[in-house]
């Protein structure tokens, strides 16, 4: 989701890109205790958490979600995997957040993403990677429409902002 915003830097009105993007720490983050780790690095990094709530997807929705992948081989384990418990789904806010999040997250095979990353550092596996961010601004505004209604996301200002964002 793409929201332009206009601010007054030395002079010159610029127009900065404030993005938000939809990240889930999946089953396996939840199972394993690493919901806090998760949210802290998004917290730590400077992004503004705008939604948020912990739910056991149905079927349909993890379907939805995961739409694109449904002619791949992994299609029904994974859809199966999401909906077998907790996922907490959250929108985070930010300057270019959505290509961010790909990086704090890391590659998708967990042998691929670098120490330091989320996967980098908690993950062994492609199928328990334990989390997911969108890939995209239009991926980004389809899958916070999906599991969020617009009332669910939180307007509201961070109050040392000028100490992240010039
Ligand atoms: P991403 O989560 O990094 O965006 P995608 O390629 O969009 O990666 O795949 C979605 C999810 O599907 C992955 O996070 C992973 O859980 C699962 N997945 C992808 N490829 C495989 C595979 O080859 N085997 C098993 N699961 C896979
Ligand atoms: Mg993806």
């Amino acid at each position: 989701m793409l929201l332009e915003r206009r601010i007054y830097i030395k002079n010159f009105f610029i127009y900065m890109n404030q993005e938000r993007t939809f990240i889930a720490i999946k089953p396996d983050g939840v199972q394993r205790g690493l919901i806090s780790e998760i949210i802290g690095r998004f917290e730590k990094k400077g992004f503004k958490l705008v939604a948020l709530k912990q739910l056991i997807p149905t079927k349909e929705l993890a379907e939805k979600h995961y739409g694109i992948h449904k002619e791949r081989p992994f299609f029904a384990n994974l859809v199966d995997f999401i909906s077998s418990g907790p996922v907490v789904a959250m929108v985070w806010e930010g300057p270019d957040v959505i290509l961010s999040a790909r990086k704090l997250i890391g590659a998708t095979k967990p042998s691929e993403s670098e120490p330091g990353t989320i996967r980098g550092d908690f993950a062994i596996d492609i199928g328990r990677n334990i989390i997911h961010g969108s890939d995209g601004e239009d991926t980004a505004n389809f899958e916070i429409n999906l599991w969020f209604d617009e009332n669910d996301l939180c307007d509201w200002k961070v109050s040392d902002n000028q100490w992240r964002i010039e």
